[in-house]
């Protein structure tokens, strides 16, 4: 009697907790509306326009999803996802070859680890903020879920300019670096790789640091040499990932890359090996950029080209308008982008927000079919939203450049197996990674009148895995 009496006063508490807390904490107003919702993540990330840009995107296609799934958003899935789990910032001295002390701000953010160890590349680069990390670690957690490997989102990197610094400044930067960075990773705590001034050079200097703090040989970084851990197919995987995405999209038109223009931004490891890529299908590039300018090719950037472009890059550390000066017939524009240049398909493949409202404009007009992001959200908001209007192939980057940390997964799977699979295995997983993705993005985001929205696509399926693994740990 007494015991049923506790039991009906628990209930009326519960009942009564359930109603003050409706329309507060539980069903926030910031969950059903895109721009209340905005409002919080501004207020508590105030300055950050990256992150707040990076949010929005996918804000905007999760919150009308959401009120199909109350569990989602009682349990405030998407604010959660929208706080990293911790951010980290640490100082980095080190002495230049003239003997002067440089100080630069190095970070980790480590956005979510609910599906996997966080994992995401370092980029060395002058704009580097938190702002901008934490947009590349937020978009990276929904990117690494649409692989379907267990790999959760991370980003790291620093304001350091490796542009004209020798390569003992280069070492000294990246031991200095990971002399703070190696107690915050791990093979299965956050694995970092490349990105933006962060190729093989990099990674082979701070694998060595590692390994000389800890003694440990694990797969603590991705993109690492052949002969100590590396794999096959990582420096090619974002490129060709990329350009089979586009292919898989041209396919559900009954199109093909072969005999098409192609516009490419960046002359790094992205834009080279989407350009080859691209290449092998038949198509023709017309055009590479840097950040002073772009080439315009219109005999097309063909294989022997590109290697000359590969070794000005990854050896010589040149500058794109050397090609102008080599190759006959080529055009260099200085401080411009090549989205003026009229094509059937582009790939931006250098940076983020190079495709400017009015850059998307024109390229419509000029009749562009199909655009595959090969770099991190490289097109503005207001581009998006004319490519979507004009329902050409949109492929955004969290699921077309998704190869790349796929090959990292990859790489960590050869690593704790200690083994390497061969060129052949691991181009066809690179394939049929990229197919799976792009069903994936396409299922989620086809329409009724048959086209697919990949957006909306990407953000829903990368979201959902993400989302109920969150759900499973309750409130953490
Ligand atoms: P690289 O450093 O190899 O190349 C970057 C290229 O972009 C260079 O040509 C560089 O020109 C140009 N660039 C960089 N910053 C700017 C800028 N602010 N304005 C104009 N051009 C710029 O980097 P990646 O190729 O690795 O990365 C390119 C993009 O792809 C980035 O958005 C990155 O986040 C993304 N990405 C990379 C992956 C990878 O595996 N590496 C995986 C997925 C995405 P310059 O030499 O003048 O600086
Ligand atoms: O943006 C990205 O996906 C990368 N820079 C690659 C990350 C990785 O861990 O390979």
């Amino acid at each position: 009697m007494r015991l049923s009496l506790v039991l009906n006063l628990e209930k009326l508490s519960f009942e009564l907790y359930k109603k003050s807390t409706q329309g507060s904490t539980f069903m926030s107003k910031r969950s059903t509306n895109l721009e209340s919702f905005m409002e919080g993540v501004i207020s508590h990330n105030p300055g950050e326009v990256e992150f707040h840009q990076a949010v929005r995107e996918i804000a905007a296609d999760i919150i009308p999803w959401l009120q199909d799934y109350p569990e989602y958003m009682e349990a405030q899935i998407l604010e959660r996802m929208a706080e990293p789990d911790r951010v980290i910032s640490f100082r980095v001295c080190w002495e230049d070859d003239s003997g002067n002390i440089r100080v630069n701000r190095g970070y980790r953010i480590q956005n979510n680890n609910a599906i996997g160890p966080y994992k995401g590349g370092i980029r060395f680069h002058p704009s580097v903020n938190q702002s901008i990390l934490k947009f590349l670690a937020f978009e990276q957690t929904f990117k690494n879920s649409l692989t379907g490997l267990p790999m959760g989102g991370g980003k790291g990197g620093a304001n350091f300019n490796p542009k004209g610094k020798s390569e003992t400044e280069v070492m000294r930067f990246c031991q200095s670096f990971m002399t703070e960075l190696y107690r915050h990773i791990g093979a299965d705590v956050d694995v970092p790789a490349g990105d933006i001034g962060v190729g093989a050079r990099e990674i082979g200097y701070m694998f060595g640091q590692y390994k000389r703090i800890t003694n440990h040989f694990t797969g603590v970084l991705t993109g690492k040499g052949i002969e100590y851990g590396g794999s096959e197919m990582r420096p090619e995987a974002t490129g060709y990932g990329a350009a089979y995405f586009l292919e898989e999209m041209l396919k559900t038109k009954g199109e093909s890359i072969d005999g098409k223009n192609v516009l490419i931004s960046g002359s790094g490891n992205v834009a080279t090996f989407a350009a080859e890529k691209i290449n092998h299908r038949g198509g023709k590039v017309l055009t590479l950029s840097d950040s002073a300018g772009f080439i315009y090719d219109k005999d097309g950037i063909d294989e022997e080209k590109l290697k000359w472009v590969m070794e000005l890059k990854n050896v010589r550390r040149g500058r794109i308008s050397e090609y102008a000066d080599k190759f006959s017939g080529a055009e260099y524009h200085a401080d411009k982008r090549p989205w003026g240049v009229a094509a059937d398909l582009a790939m931006p493949c250098a940076t983020q927000n190079e495709i400017l409202e009015d850059d998307a404009k024109t390229m419509l007009s000029n009749g562009i079919m199909a655009v595959s992001e090969g770099a991190n959200m490289p097109t503005q908001i207001e581009g998006i939203h004319h490519f979507l209007a004009s329902k050409i192939l949109f492929a955004p980057a969290k699921a077309a450049n998704a190869g790349g940390v796929g090959m990292s997964g990859l790489e960590m799977s050869q690593n704790s197996e200690r083994r390497s699979w061969s060129n052949e295995e691991l181009s066809k997983m690179l394939r049929d990674l990229m197919i799976g993705i792009h069903k994936n993005c396409n299922d989620a985001g086809i329409q009724k009148d048959g086209w697919c929205n990949y957006m909306a696509g990407s953000n829903i399926a990368g979201f959902k895995k993400v989302a109920d693994a969150m759900m499973a740990f309750g409130v953490v």
